[in-house]
């Protein structure tokens, strides 16, 4: 299955038998406080910094969230995306718990955006998937509903079968639902990991739909979390993982290289390409 998105010029393609798409999360006030000060004066130019430096560090799309106490996102979130679109070209991912400021955002983005992110609540579907049809944009739908969070696989496997439903209702392509198994702290629940790889290896064989999720999720709270981010995701991927939100100054060797162990990149090109982008210019 192939999800597309577009930025003013460029198309990304979500392909399930390709290689793995990252969607830099850099662009997300928690912990970055220099986000939350810079945008608060109007100054866009760290956020251009942000977006400069993943998509050189391997980010084929950009998270976009600008939520942060006080702020209001429905003004905010639109003119970020202006600005991101007047100087880059990524396809963008919207990101945003207010369905008004992704509608916002969705008035004035160019391209094919992806909404983060739709879910099981009847609430979040009424609100967001006449949105998303009209507005031709692709969908993240969580694995969670009005009963809240199942740590049941074949549960999580229900909820996304019934976003991707009520989806077609509305109209919107089947190919245009991506969905995210939700990746929770392992230091909280010592199954976390191994509910979620579940639920990917089951929406990955049963719906075929391409997955994305939260990759460093897991080690809130632990240390080393680029080891333990980089184990999980290529467990990740192997089992059906997609298109994760990650950062991809920390992730994108772990998924060059799982992308070649699993064949998906025919003599290394990308892998070795790559490894050269990261070395230091010799003279
Ligand atoms: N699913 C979907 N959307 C999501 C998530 C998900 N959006 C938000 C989040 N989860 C993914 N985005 C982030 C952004 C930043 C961080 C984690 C997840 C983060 N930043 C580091 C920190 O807090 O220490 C700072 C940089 C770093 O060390 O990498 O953790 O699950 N659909």
């Amino acid at each position: 299955m192939i999800t597309t998105l577009k930025g003013t010029n460029t198309e990304v393609n979500i392909n399930t038998a390709g290689p793995v798409v990252i969607i830099g999360e850099s662009i997300n006030p928690t912990r970055r406080k220099k986000l939350v000060t810079t945008l608060q004066e109007g100054d866009f130019s760290f956020v251009l910094e942000l977006a400069e430096s993943q998509i050189k560090a391997g980010a084929d799309v950009l998270d976009v969230n600008v939520g942060f106490p006080g702020v209001d996102d429905e003004k905010l979130l639109p003119e970020t995306v202006r600005v991101l679109q007047d100087n880059i070209d990524v396809p963008l991912c919207l990101d945003s718990p207010n369905p008004r400021a992704i509608e916002a955002a969705l008035k004035v983005a160019r391209g094919k955006c992806l909404i983060n992110s739709v879910n099981g609540e009847e609430r979040s579907l009424a609100a967001l998937l006449p949105v998303a049809k009209e507005y031709g944009a692709a969908i993240i739908g969580l694995c969670m509903d009005d009963d809240g969070i199942t740590h049941d696989p074949e549960k999580r496997l229900a909820i996304a079968e019934k976003i991707i439903e009520r989806a077609l209702k509305t109209g919107i392509n089947q190919e245009d639902v991506v969905v995210d198994p939700l990746a929770m702290a392992v230091s909280a629940d010592p199954n976390a990991c191994l509910v979620t790889l579940e639920t990917i290896r089951l929406v990955h064989t049963r719906l075929g739909h391409n997955i994305t999720q939260g990759a460093s999720n897991i080690s809130f709270g632990l240390p080393d979390r680029e080891s333990l981010n980089a184990a999980f995701m290529t467990l990740s991927i192997f089992n059906g993982l997609t298109c994760p939100i990650a950062n991809p100054e920390k992730i994108t060797a772990a998924v060059r290289a799982t992308d070649l162990v699993l064949g998906r990149d025919d003599f290394a090109v990308r892998f070795v390409e790559y490894f050269q982008s990261r070395q230091p210019i010799q003279y």
